[in-house]
């Protein structure tokens, strides 16, 4: 099996309900970038990257498709059969863009899948589970409109919240916090994301003034440093989400003992075969983590439902995806869905999804 042509395509995704708020940026529209591999006995692979906006990280669509145009013409002719043999001649053509070489990886496996008969999660060492809990990610807003919301997507079955916070007056936010914890109680999990946007004294302030209330303070603040001071000051558990750059920043956060979980993004980490090296690294240290990306369509989703299903449950804080956020699917017939909180694994060879032919009109790059 060895690649004929790769086709690239730009997908517009516009925000369901007008904008999604965090404190690092509001964003209305993504531009998801999606590769297309078609192999010389005929199958096809798909692979995604939708960075949500240019600010939430340091990547963004046209770096993604300006990396892919380095990478995509060194692949064609190469043999899809070790991924770690065409993980080597990704980064012998580009150092480093591990968002875009995601999309790639998942392309790699969905075909290895396809050709063998077998799911992505059984490439990913086994699934432990055939479905897996999804969470509901809350955008910063005012508190009582916030808590209304909460209430209903735990009524409707999710297990965990997160509320996004950050960007604004200390004072909303703990009042966000307080009637979120008043609305649902102990019915789902919490997680508190500042997305990068407190400073450290507000961190401090923040967790002593919603003391009693269990949640998760996710990537309260800018850097893996800044977050580095708040252990032993804070009481909260600390997750890192945007800091997790890449494998060795895992390493260090576990090591550094900074880290009491993590929000992983499956292309932020450079693609699902790197994610099962974190996975593992995490279950050595019994630390939960999501597996979430930033943004996307079917495919990207499932990616994340199909490396969330091979991840102990105990452990597995949901799989993030934008479907609460988007309008439609690309995979029409066989679609990844959130039913009751939870997320069916696609049990097709591969990924399990194809987007509609010819949905994403002419591709903006051929190899
Ligand atoms: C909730 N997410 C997974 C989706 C957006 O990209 C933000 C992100 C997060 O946790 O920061
Ligand atoms: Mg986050």
């Amino acid at each position: 099996m060895r690649i004929d042509r790769i086709n690239v395509y730009s997908a517009q995704l516009p925000v369901k309900g007008g904008v999604y708020r965090m404190a690092s940026a509001d964003v209305e529209a993504l531009d998801s970038t999606l590769v297309e591999i078609a192999t010389d006995d005929g199958f096809v692979g798909w692979g995604e990257t939708c960075p949500i906006g240019p600010v939430y990280q340091p990547h963004h669509a046209l770096g993604a498709r300006a990396a892919i145009a380095e990478i995509a013409p060194g692949l064609i002719g190469s043999e899809i059969a070790s991924i770690r043999l065409l993980s080597r001649q990704m980064d012998e053509r580009l150092n480093g863009h591990g968002y875009a070489k995601a999309a790639f990886d998942m392309a790699f496996l969905d075909l290895l899948g396809q050709k063998l008969g077998v799911s992505v999660s059984t490439l990913l060492g086994g699934a432990l589970t055939d479905r897996v809990p999804a969470y509901y990610s809350l955008i910063v807003g005012a508190p009582d409109e916030t808590a209304r919301i909460a209430a209903d997507k735990v009524k409707a079955g999710y297990p965990r919240l997160q509320v996004k916070i950050g960007g604004r007056d200390l004072e909303e936010d703990v009042a966000v916090i307080h009637k979120v914890w008043e609305a649902v109680g102990y019915g789902a999990r919490i997680a508190v994301d500042g997305n990068r946007g407190l400073t450290v004294a507000a961190a401090i302030h923040l967790d002593r003034l919603c003391q009693a209330i269990p949640f998760v303070l996710e990537q309260p603040c800018n850097t893996m440093d800044e977050i580095a001071t708040l252990k032993g000051r804070v009481t909260h558990p600390v997750y890192l989400d945007e800091s997790t750059e890449d494998q060795n920043a895992v390493l260090r956060a576990i090591s550094m003992g900074i880290a009491d979980g993590f929000g992983f993004k499956v292309t932020r980490l450079g693609g699902l075969t790197k994610m099962t090296t974190v996975r593992d690294l995490c279950a050595i240290r019994s630390l939960p983590h999501s597996c979430d990306d930033a943004w996307g369509g079917d495919i990207i989703a499932a990616a994340c439902v199909h490396l969330a299903a091979t991840v102990e449950p105990r452990r597995m804080e949901g799989a993030w995806i934008a479907q609460e956020y988007i309008k439609g699917h690309f995979d029409q017939k066989h679609p990844v869905v959130i039913k009751q909180g939870h997320i069916a694994v696609p049990q097709r060879p591969g990924l399990g999804v194809k987007p509609e032919p010819g949905m994403f009109g002419k591709p903006v790059a051929i190899y």
